[in-house]
């Protein structure tokens, strides 16, 4: 070799490497931040992960008919959907300023930065100060490894020694995004450890047991009367699920009362307890939806807590808070001292609450929606005026006071489904809690409204199945519900939004009969 020929070699210019490889560093060096920064979370403070507060943010920011658009159409699948879509977000932008950072070093590496800097911005919002620090060492974690993986030489006639070769970039670009899965990965188990150390409590026997459910009220062959407790739905604001100890965990009674109280879990469980059957409606929930369920609760009766606080006059609404998320909810307190079975829940179909319906302690009020009456995860219950307090929801443009409006739905066919001649049923539940179900009615095609089958009865806050022998002609048809609550109110047939106080209108089933 000639000298001429190996000074070439030896000042082989450092060129950038192709645009995968830099996207690829780019990437990677987002997956070690996110790892590190749910490592840390789970640590300090679950909801503090990087995703999840910058989700968490945009799921309070987020307009009301886009939140109405989630529920709807993603159910309770929203969350991961939100955050799945949070994070391609990010790896997008994270490959950009990848591929920016052998040319533009410091916008990338500023960019990267600026990307955890967002998410410490998300958690103190929601969380404080406490919540920042695991996006600010997802941010250094980022940009560290941004720069090592992009290192190149300083003048571009000169490889310096700790300049990566393709082969050593594409193995660091992977060791540093095994090194933030495995970060991540602890971190998630770290979070699972939280949930599954659930305490084995056991919870004392109710004063008033719930009435049986009359044998008659279950049809055969149709939906669960008592909604098997994965089926039941969920609806809530929280992207994490809370897990709280009991341990230093107390609900305070308070507001406009003479004598506030402060209970422990312990003096929670030694009030009175009551069980109900009680069927849960969400606001959200579509003509036609799933977001109704029902369940066996165990809880103190609100009339036990307004005596022992002594509610003073002029007050007109509960105001409870929420440990999580900031959540507050508005209940009217004429629901909660006319006699109905509102209560402080402790119990779910004989169990201490799970932690995704708000363990240690819920709300429940018959008959209202659950977003003015089902507070999870509580901690606080203010007896207050309307002009003192705004809750979550209302402050969101949705109604004061909203009871739950009387609906039906078609369960058995399913849309689109067959009936056969030797089982021409058709089948359903109606609700309309705390006024109950006086009658529902059926309308094939355009035929007239025909009186459906009632199911035994099994209490005014309680779903009712019903039941309708179609002796019509085979083929194609339709099929509409229609149900009048014991008020005498016909459910309307106006189709309405479920935005701001429930949907209105009839189910409508196309089927077949074989
Ligand atoms: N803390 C808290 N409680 C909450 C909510 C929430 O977002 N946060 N959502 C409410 C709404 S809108 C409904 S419909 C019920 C649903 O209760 P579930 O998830 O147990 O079915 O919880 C209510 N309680
Ligand atoms: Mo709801």
């Amino acid at each position: 070799m000639s000298k001429q020929d190996a000074e070439t070699a030896s000042r082989s210019p450092a060129q950038a490497p192709p645009l995968p490889l830099r996207a690829a560093a780019g990437l990677a060096s987002a997956a070690a931040a996110i790892g590190v920064g749910h490592l840390l979370a789970s640590i300090i403070e679950p909801a503090a992960s990087p995703l999840l507060a910058v989700g968490s943010v945009l799921i309070d920011a987020a307009p009301t008919p886009v939140k109405e658009a989630a529920i709807r159409s993603l159910g309770t699948n929203d969350k991961p959907v939100l955050i799945i879509s949070v994070a391609v977000v990010l790896a997008v932008i994270a490959g950009l300023f990848g591929s920016l950072a052998w040319s533009s070093r410091l916008v990338a590496l500023a960019g990267i930065g600026g990307l955890g800097g967002l998410g410490a911005l998300a958690a103190g919002y929601r969380l404080g100060l406490g919540g920042i620090l695991p996006s600010l060492a997802a941010a250094v974690v980022g940009i560290a490894a941004l720069a090592f993986l992009s290192r190149t030489p300083r003048r571009a006639d000169a490889s310096p020694p700790g300049a990566l070769s393709r082969r050593g970039l594409l193995v660091g670009a992977a060791a540093v995004a095994a090194a933030g899965a495995v970060a991540g990965g602890v971190g998630l188990a770290l979070d699972r450890a939280g949930q599954t150390a659930r305490r084995i409590l056991r919870l004392p026997t109710p004063v008033s047991s719930a009435p049986p459910i009359p044998k008659g009220a279950q049809l055969p062959g149709m939906t669960p009367f008592v909604t098997p407790p994965a089926d039941f739905y969920r609806v809530d604001i929280s992207l994490v699920t809370p897990s709280v100890e009991v341990e230093g965990w107390t609900l305070t009674i308070d507001g406009m009362v003479d004598q506030p109280l402060v209970l422990s879990y312990d003096d929670l469980l030694q009030l009175p307890l009551i069980e109900r059957d009680i069927t849960l409606t969400c606001v959200s929930n579509e003509v036609g939806g799933p977001y109704v369920s029902t369940a066996r609760w165990l809880g103190v009766p609100f009339s036990e807590l307004i005596e022992r606080v002594g509610v003073r006059p002029g007050v007109e609404q509960v105001f409870s808070y929420s440990l999580d998320s900031g959540y507050t909810c508005s209940t009217p307190y004429g629901a909660v001292s006319d006699g109905r079975d509102a209560m402080i829940v402790v119990g779910m179909n004989g169990e201490p609450l799970p932690d995704a319906r708000g363990f240690p302690a819920r709300m429940l009020v018959p008959g209202l929606f659950g977003f003015v009456s089902a507070t999870k995860w509580l901690k606080r219950i203010e007896f207050t005026t309307y002009a003192a307090r705004t809750a979550y929801w209302t402050s969101r443009k949705w109604a004061v006071d909203a009871p739950v409006l009387t609906q039906s739905r078609i369960d058995v066919p399913s849309s689109l489904g067959t009936i056969t001649a030797d089982q021409p049923r058709i089948a359903g539940v109606a609700w309309a809690q705390h006024r109950g179900i006086a009658g529902v009615e059926i309308k094939i095609d355009d035929g007239p409204w025909q009186e459906a089958d009632l199911a035994a009865d099994a209490g005014s806050d309680l779903w009712r199945q019903w039941s309708f022998q179609y002796d019509g002609p085979a083929g194609r048809h339709s099929a509409q519900v229609r149900a009048t609550d014991r008020t005498g109110t016909v459910q309307p047939e106006a189709r309405t939004r479920v935005f701001p106080s429930g949907a209105t209108g009839w189910h409508l089933i196309q089927f077949e009969k074989v």
